[in-house]
Protein backbone atom coordinates (compact mmCIF):
# COMPACT_ATOMS: atom_id res chain seq x y z
CA UNK A 1 0.00 0.00 0.00
CA UNK A 2 1.55 3.73 -0.80
CA UNK A 3 2.43 4.88 2.52
CA UNK A 4 1.76 8.07 1.69
CA UNK A 5 -1.60 8.77 1.37
CA UNK A 6 -3.65 12.25 1.02
CA UNK A 7 -7.36 12.84 0.64
CA UNK A 8 -8.24 15.62 -1.72
CA UNK A 9 -8.51 18.14 0.41
CA UNK A 10 -4.59 18.14 1.72
CA UNK A 11 -3.43 18.37 -1.98
CA UNK A 12 -3.13 21.84 -3.41
CA UNK A 13 -0.26 24.48 -4.06
CA UNK A 14 3.64 23.92 -3.00
CA UNK A 15 5.10 26.21 0.56
CA UNK A 16 8.35 26.75 0.74
CA UNK A 17 9.54 27.60 4.26
CA UNK A 18 11.39 31.00 4.28
CA UNK A 19 14.62 31.19 6.32
CA UNK A 20 14.39 34.24 9.06
CA UNK A 21 16.60 35.77 7.42
CA UNK A 22 14.54 36.42 4.19
CA UNK A 23 12.60 38.63 6.65
CA UNK A 24 9.24 38.30 4.71
CA UNK A 25 6.28 40.32 4.93
CA UNK A 26 3.25 38.01 5.98
CA UNK A 27 -0.06 38.64 5.07
CA UNK A 28 -2.28 39.67 7.73
CA UNK A 29 -5.23 37.41 7.06
CA UNK A 30 -2.89 34.00 6.61
CA UNK A 31 -1.97 33.08 10.32
CA UNK A 32 -2.50 29.75 11.18
CA UNK A 33 -1.89 27.50 14.36
CA UNK A 34 -0.81 23.55 13.52
CA UNK A 35 -0.62 21.50 17.13
CA UNK A 36 1.27 18.04 17.58
CA UNK A 37 0.33 15.33 20.09
CA UNK A 38 0.32 11.69 20.66
CA UNK A 39 2.43 9.86 22.94
CA UNK A 40 5.51 10.38 24.52
CA UNK A 41 8.63 9.73 22.69
CA UNK A 42 7.02 8.97 18.73
CA UNK A 43 8.92 11.87 17.51
CA UNK A 44 6.85 14.76 17.75
CA UNK A 45 9.77 17.28 18.47
CA UNK A 46 11.99 15.09 16.13
CA UNK A 47 9.58 15.88 13.35
CA UNK A 48 9.49 19.44 13.78
CA UNK A 49 13.07 19.89 14.36
CA UNK A 50 13.87 18.49 11.09
CA UNK A 51 11.69 20.63 9.54
CA UNK A 52 12.31 23.86 10.68
CA UNK A 53 15.96 23.91 11.20
CA UNK A 54 16.82 20.86 9.26
CA UNK A 55 18.43 18.67 12.00
CA UNK A 56 17.53 15.69 13.53
CA UNK A 57 18.24 16.32 17.75
CA UNK A 58 20.87 13.90 18.59
CA UNK A 59 19.09 13.19 22.50
CA UNK A 60 15.96 12.93 23.59
CA UNK A 61 14.75 15.52 26.23
CA UNK A 62 11.05 15.33 26.62
CA UNK A 63 8.76 18.03 26.09
CA UNK A 64 6.97 20.45 28.54
CA UNK A 65 5.40 23.09 25.69
CA UNK A 66 7.43 24.41 22.57
CA UNK A 67 6.06 26.85 19.86
CA UNK A 68 7.96 27.65 16.78
CA UNK A 69 6.71 30.66 14.21
CA UNK A 70 7.51 29.26 10.58
CA UNK A 71 7.20 31.77 7.23
CA UNK A 72 5.83 30.00 4.70
CA UNK A 73 5.33 31.24 0.79
CA UNK A 74 3.53 29.50 -2.08
CA UNK A 75 4.94 28.78 -5.47
CA UNK A 76 3.30 31.69 -7.10
CA UNK A 77 5.10 33.93 -4.65
CA UNK A 78 1.88 35.68 -3.90
CA UNK A 79 1.27 34.98 -0.20
CA UNK A 80 3.23 34.79 2.51
CA UNK A 81 1.35 32.56 5.50
CA UNK A 82 2.84 32.65 9.37
CA UNK A 83 2.12 29.04 10.60
CA UNK A 84 2.66 28.60 14.82
CA UNK A 85 3.81 25.04 14.99
CA UNK A 86 3.26 23.92 18.96
CA UNK A 87 4.93 21.18 20.18
CA UNK A 88 3.20 19.42 22.92
CA UNK A 89 4.15 16.86 25.88
CA UNK A 90 3.11 13.59 24.94
CA UNK A 91 4.03 12.70 28.80
CA UNK A 92 0.95 12.75 31.09
CA UNK A 93 2.77 14.36 33.90
CA UNK A 94 1.91 17.51 31.36
CA UNK A 95 -1.67 16.71 30.43
CA UNK A 96 -3.06 20.12 31.74
CA UNK A 97 -0.91 22.19 29.87
CA UNK A 98 -1.32 20.23 26.78
CA UNK A 99 -5.10 20.24 27.00
CA UNK A 100 -4.58 24.47 26.78
CA UNK A 101 -2.81 24.15 23.65
CA UNK A 102 -5.89 23.03 21.58
CA UNK A 103 -7.88 26.16 21.58
CA UNK A 104 -7.75 27.90 18.30
CA UNK A 105 -6.11 25.67 16.42
CA UNK A 106 -6.64 24.81 12.72
CA UNK A 107 -5.21 21.77 12.23
CA UNK A 108 -3.90 19.31 14.57
CA UNK A 109 -1.43 16.65 13.31
CA UNK A 110 -1.98 13.53 15.39
CA UNK A 111 1.21 11.09 15.56
CA UNK A 112 2.19 7.90 16.18
CA UNK A 113 5.23 5.89 15.83
CA UNK A 114 5.56 2.79 13.22
CA UNK A 115 7.89 0.94 15.84
CA UNK A 116 5.62 1.23 18.81
CA UNK A 117 1.87 -0.38 18.26
CA UNK A 118 0.24 1.11 21.20
CA UNK A 119 0.86 4.54 19.91
CA UNK A 120 -1.37 3.89 17.43
CA UNK A 121 -3.43 1.80 19.34
CA UNK A 122 -3.88 4.84 21.41
CA UNK A 123 -5.10 7.25 18.90
CA UNK A 124 -8.50 5.95 19.01
CA UNK A 125 -8.60 5.47 22.73
CA UNK A 126 -6.51 8.21 24.10
CA UNK A 127 -5.70 11.04 21.14
CA UNK A 128 -8.62 11.06 18.90
CA UNK A 129 -10.94 11.89 22.21
CA UNK A 130 -8.77 14.20 23.82
CA UNK A 131 -9.04 16.43 20.33
CA UNK A 132 -13.00 16.06 20.23
CA UNK A 133 -13.03 17.09 23.51
CA UNK A 134 -11.19 20.74 22.45
CA UNK A 135 -11.86 21.32 18.97
CA UNK A 136 -14.40 19.07 17.25
CA UNK A 137 -14.34 20.75 13.89
CA UNK A 138 -10.71 20.93 13.09
CA UNK A 139 -9.10 18.65 10.70
CA UNK A 140 -6.93 15.85 11.86
CA UNK A 141 -3.90 14.95 9.52
CA UNK A 142 -2.45 11.08 10.97
CA UNK A 143 0.73 10.69 10.93
CA UNK A 144 3.14 7.70 11.53
CA UNK A 145 6.83 8.62 12.22
CA UNK A 146 9.85 6.71 12.17
CA UNK A 147 9.56 5.19 9.24
CA UNK A 148 12.86 4.41 8.60
CA UNK A 149 12.89 1.66 11.51
CA UNK A 150 13.68 -2.14 10.07
CA UNK A 151 11.54 -3.78 12.56
CA UNK A 152 7.58 -1.74 11.85
CA UNK A 153 4.76 -3.11 14.60
CA UNK A 154 2.57 -1.15 12.62
CA UNK A 155 1.10 -1.99 9.50
CA UNK A 156 -0.15 0.33 6.67
CA UNK A 157 -3.36 -0.98 6.42
CA UNK A 158 -4.02 -1.05 10.40
CA UNK A 159 -2.95 2.63 10.34
CA UNK A 160 -4.80 3.52 7.12
CA UNK A 161 -8.42 1.69 8.93
CA UNK A 162 -7.92 4.01 12.16
CA UNK A 163 -7.19 7.61 9.87
CA UNK A 164 -10.51 6.67 8.19
CA UNK A 165 -12.23 5.63 11.89
CA UNK A 166 -11.11 9.24 13.21
CA UNK A 167 -11.83 11.22 10.22
CA UNK A 168 -8.31 12.44 9.26
CA UNK A 169 -8.03 14.29 6.64
CA UNK A 170 -4.57 12.52 5.22
CA UNK A 171 -2.70 9.61 6.48
CA UNK A 172 1.30 10.10 6.06
CA UNK A 173 4.15 7.95 7.25
CA UNK A 174 7.69 10.52 8.03
CA UNK A 175 10.96 9.69 9.16
CA UNK A 176 12.66 12.91 10.74
CA UNK A 177 15.83 10.94 11.06
CA UNK A 178 16.20 10.70 7.28
CA UNK A 179 14.17 13.80 6.34
CA UNK A 180 11.88 11.31 4.38
CA UNK A 181 8.25 12.89 3.60
CA UNK A 182 8.88 15.77 5.94
CA UNK A 183 8.35 18.94 3.33
CA UNK A 184 5.14 16.59 1.97
CA UNK A 185 3.77 16.62 5.17
CA UNK A 186 3.74 19.98 6.41
CA UNK A 187 2.96 21.50 2.69
CA UNK A 188 -0.07 18.66 2.66
CA UNK A 189 -0.71 20.36 6.63
CA UNK A 190 -0.50 23.87 5.38
CA UNK A 191 -2.41 23.05 1.98
CA UNK A 192 -5.80 21.83 4.30
CA UNK A 193 -5.64 24.68 6.32
CA UNK A 194 -4.86 27.26 3.09
CA UNK A 195 -7.89 25.57 1.46
CA UNK A 196 -9.86 25.84 4.53
CA UNK A 197 -9.40 29.34 5.22
CA UNK A 198 -10.36 30.08 1.07
CA UNK A 199 -13.21 28.29 1.95
CA UNK A 200 -14.50 29.97 4.73
CA UNK A 201 -13.66 33.25 2.87
CA UNK A 202 -15.68 32.19 -0.38
CA UNK A 203 -18.41 31.87 1.83
CA UNK A 204 -18.29 34.87 4.08
CA UNK A 205 -18.52 36.84 0.96
CA UNK A 206 -21.44 34.28 -0.52
CA UNK A 207 -23.26 35.29 2.90
CA UNK A 208 -22.62 39.04 2.26
CA UNK A 209 -24.21 39.03 -1.21
CA UNK A 210 -27.15 36.82 0.17
CA UNK A 211 -28.08 39.63 2.99
CA UNK A 212 -27.72 42.21 0.91
CA UNK A 213 -29.72 41.23 -2.04
CA UNK A 214 -32.50 39.80 0.48
CA UNK A 215 -32.58 43.41 1.95
CA UNK A 216 -33.29 45.02 -1.41
CA UNK A 217 -35.64 42.14 -1.54
CA UNK A 218 -37.88 43.35 1.61
CA UNK A 219 -37.00 47.04 1.77
CA UNK A 220 -40.30 47.54 -0.09
CA UNK A 221 -42.03 46.54 2.50
CA UNK A 222 -41.68 49.45 4.93
CA UNK A 223 -43.05 48.20 7.94
CA UNK A 224 -40.61 45.52 7.79
CA UNK A 225 -37.55 48.12 7.12
CA UNK A 226 -37.01 48.59 10.66
CA UNK A 227 -37.00 45.06 11.92
CA UNK A 228 -35.00 43.68 9.22
CA UNK A 229 -32.19 46.06 9.19
CA UNK A 230 -31.74 45.78 12.96
CA UNK A 231 -31.57 41.58 12.17
CA UNK A 232 -29.22 42.45 9.00
CA UNK A 233 -26.61 44.33 10.95
CA UNK A 234 -26.61 41.86 14.15
CA UNK A 235 -26.05 38.54 11.76
CA UNK A 236 -23.71 40.16 8.88
CA UNK A 237 -20.65 41.76 9.43
CA UNK A 238 -19.92 42.84 5.99
CA UNK A 239 -20.12 46.91 5.23
CA UNK A 240 -22.35 46.67 2.04
CA UNK A 241 -25.48 46.02 4.72
CA UNK A 242 -24.36 48.48 6.75
CA UNK A 243 -24.52 51.36 3.60
CA UNK A 244 -27.89 49.77 2.68
CA UNK A 245 -29.25 51.08 5.70
N1 LIG B 1 14.79 5.91 14.11
C1 LIG B 1 14.18 7.06 14.37
N2 LIG B 1 14.15 7.55 15.62
C2 LIG B 1 13.50 8.72 15.84
C3 LIG B 1 12.87 9.44 14.79
N3 LIG B 1 12.31 10.55 15.32
C4 LIG B 1 12.58 10.52 16.63
N4 LIG B 1 13.31 9.43 16.97
C5 LIG B 1 13.81 9.09 18.30
O1 LIG B 1 12.72 8.89 19.18
C6 LIG B 1 13.00 9.44 20.48
C7 LIG B 1 11.91 10.41 20.90
O2 LIG B 1 11.87 11.49 19.99
P1 LIG B 1 11.15 12.88 20.34
O3 LIG B 1 11.03 13.59 19.05
O4 LIG B 1 11.85 13.59 21.41
O5 LIG B 1 9.73 12.38 20.87
P2 LIG B 1 8.48 13.24 21.34
O6 LIG B 1 7.28 12.68 20.68
O7 LIG B 1 8.73 14.68 21.12
O8 LIG B 1 8.41 12.93 22.91
P3 LIG B 1 7.77 13.84 24.10
O9 LIG B 1 8.39 15.17 24.02
O10 LIG B 1 8.12 13.11 25.37
O11 LIG B 1 6.28 13.86 23.88
C8 LIG B 1 14.37 10.08 20.38
O12 LIG B 1 15.34 9.21 20.93
C9 LIG B 1 14.59 10.26 18.90
O13 LIG B 1 15.96 10.20 18.52
C10 LIG B 1 12.96 8.91 13.46
O14 LIG B 1 12.45 9.47 12.49
N5 LIG B 1 13.61 7.72 13.32
MG1 LIG C 1 8.91 16.23 22.40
Amino acid sequence: MDPFFVEPIARGGKYRLLEQSELPTPDPDLQFKIVIVGDSGCGKTSLLSSYIRGSFPSEYEPTIFENHRAFLQDSSQQHILTVDLWDTAGQEDYERLRRLSYQDSNLIILAYSLAAKDSLLNIPEVWAPEILGFCDKTPIVLVGLKADVSKKEVHPEQAHNVAKSIGAVAHIECSAKQMYNVDQLFNACVNVVYNQHQAAAREAARDSKRFSKGHFRIASNSNNLAAVGSEISKESRSDSCCTIM
